[in-house]
């Protein structure tokens, strides 16, 4: 009884130690022959008031998170050194503002083939997590390519 009682103490504890990531519509643009860099989209929710350290992938050099602003009608970029995810709030990355970008891409993205995503999340109790996706890679037509990155 008394073991039972334990184990169902861990089990509770795990889960509430979860942050209760959830990412939805991940999805990367087709890269052009030659192209190093790729955008990927996505949006992030988090249960817990935390923040985006880290994201890696297989088939980049490097995963940078980029801000994207316009000063005096030149447009600036900079990678931020994370990205800020208040509790319950839906946190888009790639449409405008916030994207994130593929460094250094081992191969050319095509149509239907699948990024995978290791993004780490520390909270702000301390905790952490990291959650894998696969964004799909989508076709270069009729989609936000407002931006070069050279
Ligand atoms: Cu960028």
């Amino acid at each position: 009884m008394r073991r039972l009682f334990a184990l169902a103490l861990l089990f509770f504890t795990i889960h509430a130690d979860a942050g209760g990531i959830v990412v939805n519509d991940a999805s990367a643009r087709a890269t052009a022959p030659g192209q190093e860099n790729a955008t990927v989209q996505l949006s992030i929710t988090s249960k817990k008031e935390g923040r985006v350290v880290r994201i890696a992938s297989s088939i980049a050099d490097s995963v940078e998170i980029h801000s994207m602003t316009h000063v005096n009608g030149m447009m600036k970029m900079r990678a931020l050194e994370f990205l800020p995810l208040p509790a319950g709030q839906t946190v888009k990355l790639g449409s405008g503002g916030n994207h994130v970008m593929l460094i250094s891409i081992k191969n050319q993205l095509k149509a239907g083939d699948s990024v995978p995503l290791s993004i780490s999340i520390e909270f702000t109790d301390k905790s952490k997590e990291t959650v894998s996706v696969n964004a799909e890679v989508k076709s270069l037509t009729g989609s936000h390519g407002e931006h070069e990155h050279r």
